[in-house]
């Protein structure tokens, strides 16, 4: 017999699978980010990872394996087929082509739901009760088309949306206090990127509105021009892709935040993308972020903000841009 037979004696057929599965699809920069993140921050123990580029993935899961007497012995995989994910609770989608020379965002729309073909039905046939948190770009339009090829109810299907914008939002406003951030109240909802409602009207700390301070915060009438900061906000992808090429830890960082409420059942707040028909007035079938609590089973609910005519009449631009390219679309 072997040393093994000699040292083990076997009770029961044991299982390696994690009750907390999380499978990351696209080991690019943000894929990678968010599986060390989940990894680092001990939110789960069984991480699967999946790309199409054989080496790169066999090197990223080593690379990580090596490390897993510092992550809680968490359990790390990767494979080019999709079976290795089954039994994911939540699978993130960061897979994606980026903007060619010349292509129009509608042209990228299209590539990528053409990639989105060959992911999101196989990740559902795997994982029949999984979550979908979507991250690849643009996320909104994307979380509406995985909800569409997934067949899955609009609650499993979940777009990281503008959480991240959200994140950076309440970043600047708390070095402006010279405060923590976790300090800040502070949501920006709609549209991920350009289009983004920052919810002024809503800007609190410790209960106190700073629109009760001076009513015109965040207007372009404001003095201390504070609308300067959402404007940052909008900027701060591009400078840091300008910068360092790519943006991944802060994305990383926010898909481990919203990855550890749903597995924790933690019913927390957070501004994702979700399917907006019938709140503050919009009758698209379309997906943007509003604040929504999260659970074992994704959305649980999600909370109607009151909103300034302004912020509402943006929400409703959002809303009319996703309808048009959605229009367009062949899911
Ligand atoms: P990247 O570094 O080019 O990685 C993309 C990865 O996807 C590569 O490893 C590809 O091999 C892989 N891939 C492509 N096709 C497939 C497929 N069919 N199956 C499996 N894997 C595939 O890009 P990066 O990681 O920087 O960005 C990924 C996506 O995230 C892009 O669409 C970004 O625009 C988007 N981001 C979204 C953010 C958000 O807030 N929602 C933030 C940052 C980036």
């Amino acid at each position: 017999s072997t040393i093994k037979e000699k040292l083990f004696t076997s009770i029961i057929e044991s299982t390696n699978a994690g009750n907390d599965k999380v499978t990351v699809v696209g080991v690019g920069q943000v894929g990678l980010a968010c599986a060390f993140s989940i990894l680092s921050k001990k939110i789960s123990s069984d991480v699967v990872l999946i790309d199409v580029m054989k080496d790169k993935l066999k090197g990223e899961m080593l690379d990580l394996q090596h490390g897993s007497c510092f992550l809680e012995n968490a359990k790390v995989n990767a494979s080019t087929d999709f079976e290795a994910s089954a039994g994911s609770k939540i699978c993130i989608v960061t897979a994606g082509a980026r903007q060619r020379e010349g292509e129009t965002r509608l042209d990228l729309v299209q590539r990528n739901t053409e990639i989105f073909k060959g992911i999101i039905p196989k990740l559902v046939q795997h994982s029949p009760n999984t979550i979908l948190l979507i991250v690849s770009n643009p996320v909104d339009i994307l979380t509406y088309v995985a909800w569409k090829l997934s067949g899955l109810p609009k609650n499993r299907v979940i777009g990281s949306g503008t959480h991240l914008d959200s994140a950076r939002f309440r970043f600047l406003i708390a070095q402006k206090f010279n405060i923590a951030p976790t300090s800040v109240h502070s949501w920006i909802i709609g549209e991920h990127g350009d289009t983004s409602v920052p919810v002024w009207s809503g800007v609190n700390i410790a209960g106190v509105r700073l629109r009760d301070i001076d009513p015109t915060v965040g207007t372009e009438c404001d003095q201390e021009k504070w609308n300067e900061i959402h404007k940052q906000v909008i900027s701060s992808a591009y400078e840091v892709i300008k910068l360092k090429g790519y943006t991944s830890w802060a994305i990383g960082l926010a898909c481990a935040n919203l990855t550890s409420a749903i597995l924790r059942n933690s019913h927390q707040i957070h501004a994702v993308s979700t399917l907006v028909c019938g709140f503050h007035g919009i009758e698209h079938e379309v997906f943007l972020s509003l604040p929504c609590s999260l659970c074992i089973d994704g959305i649980a609910t999600v909370v109607e903000q009151s909103l300034t005519c302004e912020e509402r009449q943006m929400l409703h631009t959002s809303a009319n841009t996703m309808a048009n390219s959605i229009k367009n679309l062949k899911i």
